[in-house]
């Protein structure tokens, strides 16, 4: 198994008796709708089939009289869903007399509902007397692509890009159509295809000739086409003297620009901007703000139906707590934006760092629709090396509670609109595709792409019944590894934490790569790209003090969220080292003290990488030879790593501390010198 086929594999099912009951059921598809996206749910459906059920099933107008039984697709707009009512994705599956209808609330709402079908299925569920209901609580479900136009991707280790823009428009890659049925299989409804870092060259005419043809595969899958722009292009493109977001000729040619793009493609879904954040050009170049840029753009989509995703990750040189900056910048600006802008705000206030706690902006811009953006590339998280499900970092934020509006206002219920009662939402994953045969380097990465669709439509899904799915279409359905599996899955995110950035250590790694550790990083372009900068070691302890006395980062929080985070007696532990400077001799509640935990997570965290090993090895008989030979490589891989961020960061932390490594831990066996040495190497060009 070379991992090509996803958790789309349609392999045919073991179980005779079940396969016998399945056919019973699907003897025919009925659909007489021309709808595009129909058509594709009907052709996967039998795709489908014919794998699972090692039968071909014919496709017909009307189910037939008589006793046979089938499945019936239709669309109907007014069709009584549950989950939220706006919502055209929605989709029913119920049994109707003898056969199953899938009714949509339009053609999407029936790919996805032939999708949750074709899961029942892959996951040995029964699908007789099946009554299923869904709708997606969030409107705007986005894939974004760091990808390049030579073809490199930005914090993508999986190869390089899976777009092949030398070759577009003429010759579509047949990868383009298994992308998007991935895709549309967990519910992703858009695509921004090119790195926030943006090059003007999409928005040149030849461009958008490639940027239609990669449209057009996706159309039929329910799947629109975003760009994300390069602010300059005015006068990078344009030859304009100015990218002045107030400038008429500016205006004009944003205008022009979408008026090309719509002609084009009816419907591409609009611009996604990185603008004055990290020495992206911007509208403060010309002296307006956020809102100005992205008030312009709006106005230049005009009538099309398109959005503006506006990104919130800034920080200006100087400040005095990263931590703060974005929210200084964009919540003065609520309520300013028009009703097509969204502003795309990380998980977290630094910047996608193993755990942090939920971003302050969200509960702060109640007048805003705010698209939770999180990254699904593992840049901070051992890149393709290290096995780590992510779905419990996205359900940590998702299911945080803001408590700006009373206990329960939970991040989920401000990104889906419902706490504000907005009109759109959206959220956003930055995608860990390439063009690896297996997409993800890391196989089980792409677990984490699919967790991120079925949580982009469902954040109350369990990130272990989201594992346990994945895991049963794409490894193995034998019920002990499944448990294995799941259970090392679900723990592993934690596990990573453990051996990198404990207790609330945060940016502590690699210069510029991102990749292992480097704690004594004290030389960087600016201060915040620095380790010192965010651990603050010293004599006395360990810990960025963002209370009142400290930078007060907490302030941006809401005073419930302030009075349990504020006092290290309540914060969790998770989280203490965001904001305390905390005595390495101070006890914690665990009944050691800060250095003795700090030692006893480094060493339990990376030891627990060889339980990971350990359980892997007991899945062997259940899962594809050599499917299961790559991950036991990559574990080992990791097992080595965990011991390189371990011994780096106690070695390092020890001089500080200034205390033995505790009982019944082993001192490391080499020198803070030689584990320095190791990252010297791994930086050479
Ligand atoms: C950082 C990445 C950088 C991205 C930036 C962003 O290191 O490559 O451009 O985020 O999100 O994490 O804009």
């Amino acid at each position: 198994d070379d991992g090509y086929r996803l958790w789309l594999k349609y392999d045919l099912i073991g179980d005779a008796g079940q396969r016998t009951q399945y056919r019973a059921a699907t003897q025919f598809i009925a659909s007489t709708t021309n709808d595009v996206v129909v058509k594709t749910a009907v052709a996967e459906l039998q795709r489908g089939l014919q794998g699972l059920l090692g039968q071909p099933i014919p496709v017909v107008a009307k189910a037939p009289a008589g006793t046979k039984r089938g499945i019936l697709l239709s669309v109907d707009p007014s069709a009584n869903v549950s989950g939220s009512s706006t919502s055209k994705d929605g989709y029913r599956i119920a049994a109707e007399g003898k056969n199953l209808v899938v009714t949509g609330k339009s053609g999407s709402g029936v790919l996805y509902g032939v999708f949750a079908l074709l899961r029942q299925l892959q996951t040995g569920q029964s699908i007789s007397a099946l009554s299923l209901s869904s709708s997606p609580r969030i409107q705007y479900r986005l894939l974004n692509h760091w990808d390049n136009p030579n073809g490199t991707v930005e914090r993508g280790y999986a190869g390089s890009s899976i777009w092949k823009w030398y070759e577009l428009p003429q010759q579509l890659d047949p990868r383009y159509t298994d992308y998007a049925r991935a895709n549309a299989s967990i519910g992703v409804n858009g695509v921004a295809i090119n790195n926030v870092n943006a090059s003007a060259r999409y928005l040149t005419a030849e461009y958008i000739q490639k940027v239609k043809a990669l449209a057009g595969v996706m159309r039929p899958y329910g799947i629109r086409v975003y760009l994300s722009v390069f602010w300059a292009a005015p006068k990078v493109i344009g030859g304009l003297k100015t990218s002045d977001p107030l400038d008429a000729q500016v205006k004009q040619w944003w205008a022009a620009k979408a008026d090309e793009i719509y002609k084009e493609i009816p419907n591409f879904g609009g611009f996604l901007v990185k603008a004055n954040s990290e020495g992206e050009p911007g509208p403060q170049d010309y002296g307006r703000n956020h809102a100005d840029g992205a008030n312009m753009l709006a106005t230049a989509l005009g009538t099309h139906d398109g959005i503006v995703m506006w990104r919130a990750f800034v920080y200006k040189a100087g400040s005095s707590d990263r931590f703060k900056q974005a929210y200084e910048e964009f919540k003065p600006l609520d309520g300013q934006f028009s009703p097509k802008v969204l502003v795309q705000v990380k998980n977290g206030p630094i910047d996608f760092q193993a755990r942090e706690p939920f971003h302050p902006l969200f509960g702060a811009m109640p007048k805003t629709p705010l698209v939770l953006e999180v990254q699904i590339t593992q840049e901070y998280l051992g890149f393709a090396s290290h096995l780590v499900y992510l779905a419990p970092l996205f359900k940590e934020c998702l299911d945080a509670d803001t408590q700006t509006k009373g206990p329960g206002s939970t991040v989920a219920k401000v990104v889906d609109g419902s706490l504000d009662q907005h009109r759109i939402s959206g959220i956003a994953g930055v995608a860990n595709i390439g063009s690896d045969r297996n997409w993800t380097g890391h196989p089980m990465g792409q677990a984490n792409w699919y967790a991120f669709g079925r949580l982009a439509w469902d954040y109350n899904l369990t990130a272990a019944a989201i594992a346990t799915e994945w895991t049963k279409m794409t490894l193995t359905r034998e019920p002990k590894a499944v448990a294995t599996i799941v259970s090392m899955m679900d723990k592993s995110r934690d596990i990573y934490v453990r051996y990198t950035t404990p207790m609330g250590l945060h940016h502590i790694m690699g210069q510029n790569i991102h990749y292992g550790p480097e704690p004594w990083l004290a030389e960087a372009g600016r201060p915040d790209w620095t380790a010192v900068y965010y651990h603050k070691a010293d004599s006395a302890g360990l810990g960025f003090n963002r209370t009142a006395t400290g930078s007060n980062a907490l302030a941006l929080y809401s005073p419930g969220v302030q009075k349990q985070w504020g006092d290290t007696k309540t914060c969790p532990l998770d989280y203490l080292l965001w904001f305390h400077h905390v005595g390495w001799k101070q006890p914690l509640p665990t009944g050691r003290t800060l250095w003795s935990e700090l030692v006893t997570r480094y060493y339990t965290g990376a030891d627990s990488v060889t339980w990971m090993q350990q359980q892997w090895a007991s899945a062997k008989a259940a899962v594809d030879p050599t499917l299961h030979a790559d991950i036991t490589a990559r574990l080992a891989i990791q097992r080595r790593e965990a011991l390189w961020w371990r011994d780096a960061c106690v070695l390092y932390f020890q001089t500080y501390a200034k205390q033995p490594i505790p009982a019944p831990f082993t001192p490391p066996t080499r020198t803070l010198a030689e584990v320095k040495n190791l990252v010297d190497l791994y930086q050479l060009k």
